[in-house]
């Protein structure tokens, strides 16, 4: 195995992320059979919730009065307040910009209508495959809701979504929404009822399987609260503890657990209105140490719980810890937690997801954060070359597949011993 010069080893990093194809393993899009469920187009692009926040704060219009516009009036006012009256400096607002020079839209006239001519010629299929190509992305995974009547249906009637979309089941309501949740369970089949007794813990554990298995989902997913705790007399510990381990373990799947969010601090910003707080490492340590033999994946909201969770991820080999969730999504806080998670775990870890709600959108996220891992995973090796490591282009190579998919798929494959 041969060294590679000391000059070469920063662009060869840059060069092997630029060219490894990524395994996205979590996103809120969905593949062409789901209709109108996909997002895609300027308009979707510009009323991205994380915009219409950044909007709502200057704009002069009334939150209700925004609401009442339908999606293209949207659209514009967010193109005139943060792209037109002010620079689009955020990271969201920045990532338009990206999405459209990298398709090879003309900004020079700053008009949302040029826009929207640009993408008229663009055929949904086409359009896909130009936006995979582009992002570099060979798959990605949904975030699929059973409880959603509309998703539901489209699942009942027996889809066959493209193999690049793959499943995950996403239980939010079936942990959090007692007792209410009970009622949308009954309507669905299942004998669940309000107080959670053996009966329905045995009939949610059926939900979970038959969903799992109707939807071939590769994990099943929740976000909790910064208030979470576990254990406590929660239906939520009773759910965890009684459906979800025992359901995920016998299928080997894992549990990811999106910790941090405070849904709805403020309504009136709707889909925009959710925020996050600091949470309890120590909660998801109990979960990880009472359940061995499962799997689970974390991620976490807050800045302030990233070093904790990577030293947990040190403490528990079945706890992969992934991507720079949302509000830390930014290049700043992406550096710093890729670095730091770079140095207490090395390459086992998964550095990013795109969380892209809208199809285009997997190219700016992708585009921003490969830069970055290739920054950190320079500095990374010139140190050690600096300090007397022979650096491999095969390790190079195998470092940027491992972050940008491989490690994903070896947890999935794993069984723990
Ligand atoms: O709960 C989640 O999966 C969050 O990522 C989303 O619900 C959130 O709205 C989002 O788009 C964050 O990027
Ligand atoms: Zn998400």
């Amino acid at each position: 195995m041969s060294a590679l010069a000391f000059d070469q080893i920063r662009p060869t990093v840059h060069r092997v992320i630029a060219a490894t194809p990524v395994f996205d393993l979590h996103t809120h899009l969905y593949a062409v059979p789901f209709g109108d469920l996909l997002l895609w187009g300027p308009d979707e692009l510009i009323t991205y919730h994380y915009l219409i926040a950044e909007t709502l704060r200057v704009s002069d219009v009334s939150y209700e009065a925004f609401w009442a516009m339908d999606k293209k009036r949207q659209a514009a006012h967010i193109w005139q307040k943060l792209f037109i009256e002010r620079a689009p400096v955020s990271e969201a607002a920045r990532g338009v910009i990206t999405v459209l020079g990298r398709l090879g839209a003309d900004l020079n006239a700053r008009r949302i209508e040029n826009l929207r001519d640009f993408y008229a010629s663009f055929k949904t299929e086409d359009f896909v495959n130009r936006v995979f190509d582009l992002a570099n992305v060979h798959t990605v995974v949904m975030t699929n809701d059973a409880l959603d009547p509309v998703e539901r249906e489209i699942w009942n009637r027996g889809v066959k979504p493209d193999p690049r979309f793959k499943a995950v089941l996403r239980i939010d309501p079936v942990l959090l929404g007692w007792p209410k949740v009970s009622d949308r369970l009954k309507a669905m089949g299942y004998g669940a009822s309000s107080e959670l007794g053996a009966e329905s813990l045995k009939e949610i554990r059926r939900f979970l399987a038959e969903w799992i298995e109707k939807m071939n989902a590769l994990y099943v997913a929740v976000s909790l609260p910064p208030t979470w705790r576990y254990p406590d007399d929660s239906p939520t510990t009773r759910v965890i503890r009684e459906a979800v381990i025992p359901v995920t373990r016998e299928r080997n799947l894992p549990f990811a657990m999106m910790i941090g969010v405070t849904r709805q601090v403020n309504p009136l910003l709707r889909m925009a209105g959710d925020s996050l707080g600091k949470s309890d490492i120590a909660s998801l340590e109990r979960v990880l140490a009472e359940h061995p033999r499962n799997k689970f994946m974390a991620t976490m909201l807050s800045r302030e719980n990233q070093h904790e969770l990577a030293v947990t991820a040190r403490k528990f080999r079945n706890l992969m810890v992934f991507g720079c969730w949302w509000f830390v999504n930014n290049p700043s806080l992406i550096e710093e937690i890729t670095r730091m998670r770079m140095e207490l775990l090395g390459p086992s870890f998964i550095p990013q997801h795109s969380d892209a709600r809208i199809l285009d959108q997997i190219i700016y996220k992708w585009d921003h954060s490969r830069r970055i891992i290739a920054k950190v995973m320079k500095d990374k090796f010139a140190d050690i070359a600096a300090a007397g490591w022979p650096v491999s282009r095969d390790e190079i190579d195998r470092t940027a597949h491992d972050y940008l998919g491989g490690n994903f798929e070896r947890f999935l494959a794993s069984v723990p011993a």
